[in-house]
């Protein structure tokens, strides 16, 4: 019972690497208002503005918080994040890679001094597996591309030694859970995205390594989660890794499954594994099939049942609006496409995105926003693309929302209200800040001679796997 007003026909049209052969594609985004024509050198200055917000920002967290997880904007204080009590320099980690980027080399060779110092996982505490992944193995990852500092990947080994163990269990899927000292895991009710967000960055560790068993263990777990979809080929947001039982049937693409389908793609992408690409595939056919709603003009994905295709929610959550630019990436431009303006007539209509809105009612259902980066993410993925200046617009108007909205004294902070005018901040600034928007304005607007546009990979967290260009 998809409450469509008009089914869009289910088009996959593959595509070969991001923006490969793409540039100079003028294409026509659906329903998209004409942009204001901005001269390469407008886009450059942009840039400009950017890093300087990112140096900024980078100087107060090495005046505040040097080696702490998370700098409080507000107060000009800290928190920590994976670990409850204890340090491991997330945000630090998370910017490495777009410091690099930037161009900021000594504000790089800071923070991997700090690393080469002070980073010591052997600590007594639990960290989210996923988390701990994405962020900190993904962060060590991309500072070790950027720079080729064998210590950087010695971390990052050292640390998916840690996280190895979660994975042994009788599906595969990995515990949520791990003690990065003591081994003991916690939690087998685990979700598609916290089972099958690891083989960019594990395979990745595989080959610079020569150890098969990262990019194995994490092989492993998608294949087994991809067996257990539905008779209508979707998967539910909630499985338990022990049994491998289903302890929920809502299908969706927003939080707790979003980066499953992202890595499925990206996985062909960046090895090639043509398995993943037909996972991809599937999956992806299954969700434009079922799953998309068309509503005054605009293009929803909705939760359903994943065994029924039944609608179970029309509330829609933030983390979904990356989802566009992977559609787009995936060869789906079109749908891509129309769901990115959904969310930009979002982002129109209250300035920030709320983290959650419901398309029947019209009205958010969460008013808070969490400095989220979804919007550019799926923007400069589409602008990677079909280069169609659109995208840029819209990332143009968020990067110029957050520094308007969310720019506290110390740092960039989270939204309590975004419907509030002003907009009511939040004392917190997460990592992947400095990993994620940050890095994907700069890259979209600056044409960098650091980054290749043609050739590249950037993971979940927007860590930077493949496409640096060193020595320029
Ligand atoms: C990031 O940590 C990653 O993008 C993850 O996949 C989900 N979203 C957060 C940021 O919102």
């Amino acid at each position: 019972m998809n409450a469509t007003e008009g089914v869009a026909t289910m088009g996959i049209h593959r595509r070969n690497l991001i923006g490969a052969g793409m540039a100079g594609i003028a294409a026509c985004a659906v329903g998209t208002p004409a942009s204001r024509t901005s001269t390469a050198s407008e886009w450059r200055l942009l840039g400009e503005k950017v890093k300087a917000e990112m140096c900024w920002a980078w100087d107060l967290y090495r005046e505040r918080a040097w080696g702490k997880d998370e700098i409080k904007p507000i107060s000009g204080t800290f928190s920590s994040f994976p670990l409850k009590a204890h340090h491991l320099g997330l945000s630090l980690i998370e910017a490495l890679d777009t410091l690099w980027v930037m161009g900021l080399d000594s504000r790089f060779a800071d923070g991997v001094a700090w690393i080469k110092a002070e980073l010591d996982f052997d600590v007594d505490g639990e960290v989210s597996v996923f988390e701990a992944s994405i962020r900190l193995v993904g962060g060590l990852l991309s500072a070790h591309h950027a720079s080729g500092d064998p210590m950087l990947l010695v971390k990052a080994r050292d640390l998916a030694d840690r996280l190895l163990p979660a994975f042994d269990t009788p599906t595969g899927f990995p515990y949520r859970y791990i003690n990065l000292k003591t081994g003991a895991r916690r939690d087998s009710a685990t979700n598609p995205a916290e089972v099958g967000t690891f083989l960019p960055e594990w395979g990745t560790l595989s080959r610079l390594t020569g150890d098969p068993r990262y990019h194995a263990a994490a092989r492993r777990a998608v294949v087994a989660l991809f067996a257990k979809r539905s008779r209508l080929d979707l998967l539910a947001v909630k499985i338990d890794a022990l049994t491998g039982e289903w302890l929920d049937s809502r299908a969706t693409v927003g939080s707790y499954s979003d980066s499953f389908y992202e890595y499925l793609w990206d996985s062909w992408h960046l090895f090639g594994d043509v398995e993943c690409r037909h996972m991809y595939e599937v999956c992806t056919a299954a969700i434009l099939r079922h799953q998309q709603v068309w509503k005054g003009g605009k293009l929803w994905i909705a939760d359903i049942d994943f065994e029924t295709g039944t609608v179970v929610s029309t509330e829609q959550d933030e983390l979904a609006s990356f989802y566009g630019g992977l559609l787009a990436q995936g060869g789906a431009k079109t749908e891509g496409a129309a769901l990115t303006e959904t969310w930009s007539a979002l982002q129109d209509r209250f300035g920030v995105l709320p983290e959650g809105f419901d398309y029947e009612s019209g009205m958010p259902t969460a008013r808070t926003n969490s400095l989220r980066p979804e919007l550019a993410d799926a923007v400069f993925n589409l602008w990677l693309v079909d280069r169609n200046p659109r995208w840029r617009e819209i990332g143009r108007r968020h990067f110029l929302a957050m520094k308007r909205w969310n720019k506290a004294r110390f740092g960039y902070a989270d939204l309590a209200d975004v419907t509030t005018t002003p907009k009511r901040q939040a004392d917190h600034c997460p990592g992947y800040w400095w990993s994620e928007q940050m890095k994907y304005y700069y890259l979209l607007f600056s044409d960098t001679p650091r980054f290749d546009y043609s050739k590249n990979y950037l993971s979940t967290e927007g860590n930077v796997l493949l496409g640096f260009r060193r020595g320029d």
